[in-house]
């Protein structure tokens, strides 16, 4: 079967960013993987694109691991080993993973969780119509899909694994302030005081006492009617209605600016080659 993640040789002209977890680690199989993938005249173009690899047997990374043949092997966030779902909420199934990374006190930089990026599959249909005609080579690289993707009702799911041990929730909501807080500012064209209300309503949901050890899941969801909804371990800690921070949310992970570039890239690609293939 083909892939079912759009990363698969035919549909993915390129080639993942290979890194393997334990023993497997060998460079010779990478090397081996990179020079089948050129002697069959792929382009090599894309290869930073795609930094998630899959925990499985990499025996077979040759091909299995290109092509997603074993529905059982699960994607991994290569920087940090973190092993995501490929399918989260019945039918979003993952665009792209990454890592958020963070400065303490401006010295030393820690990775703080790593997030995979989930879409509808039928919701994502909506942009055919406007791009069915674009080449993927086009879409990979057109703000404009990204600036869509944002902005339409398409249901997405961005799943964050925790990594880091010391999380205060003082801290979360200080960088949330400061990352959602700019972006809200940004794209609304409202006062501050505004924005601010929106920011005190999602920080609200978080009580002082909750803790987020390591392996701590949130998953933030935009769904139908763009409605925020939020889930720690998965309870539910909250719904708000918002489509200017829904937007302010996805635009961490997928905007201009955002919080890890070659994620972003992966998921661009991936998002296009899935509209090339639908
Ligand atoms: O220990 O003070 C410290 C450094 C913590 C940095 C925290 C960055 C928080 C990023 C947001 C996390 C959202 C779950
Ligand atoms: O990485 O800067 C960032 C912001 C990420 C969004 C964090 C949302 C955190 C919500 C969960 C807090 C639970 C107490």
């Amino acid at each position: 079967m083909a892939s079912s993640l759009g990363l698969g040789f035919p549909e993915f002209p390129g080639l993942p960013n290979f890194s393997f977890r334990g023993s497997s680690s060998s460079p010779l199989l990478a090397t081996a993987a990179l020079a089948a993938a050129s002697a069959l005249g792929l382009s090599l173009a894309f290869s930073s694109f795609t930094h998630f690899v899959h925990q499985d047997n990499v025996s077979h990374i040759g091909w299995a691991s290109l092509s997603l043949a074993n529905a059982s092997c699960s994607p991994v966030e290569r920087k940090t080993g973190e092993v995501f779902p490929e399918e989260v909420d019945g039918g979003r199934r993952l665009l792209g993973v990454g890592v958020r990374r963070a400065n303490v006190l401006g010295l030393k930089s820690i990775d703080v969780y790593a997030f995979g990026v989930y879409a509808d599959d039928c919701d994502t249909k909506k942009l055919n119509e406007k791009y069915g005609a674009t080449s993927l080579s086009e879409l990979k690289d057109k703000k404009e899909l990204i600036a869509d993707a944002l902005e339409s009702d398409i249901r997405m799911t961005v799943r964050l694994q925790i990594v880091y041990g010391r999380l205060s929730i003082r801290s979360v909501r200080n960088a949330f302030a400061k990352s959602v807080g700019t972006r809200l500012q940004k794209f609304s064209a409202s006062e501050p005081s505004d924005t601010d209300q929106l920011l005190q309503k999602f920080v609200s949901l978080f009580k002082d006492e909750q803790k987020l050890p390591k392996g701590s899941v949130i998953e933030l969801s935009r769904e139908e009617g763009y409605v925020l909804r939020t889930r720690i371990d998965g309870s539910e800690v909250g719904q708000i209605q918002s489509k200017l921070l829904c937007k302010s949310i996805l635009d961490l992970y997928l905007g201009e600016d955002p919080l890890d570039k070659s994620a972003k890239e992966e998921i661009q690609l991936n998002l296009a080659s899935r509209l090339k293939t639908a």
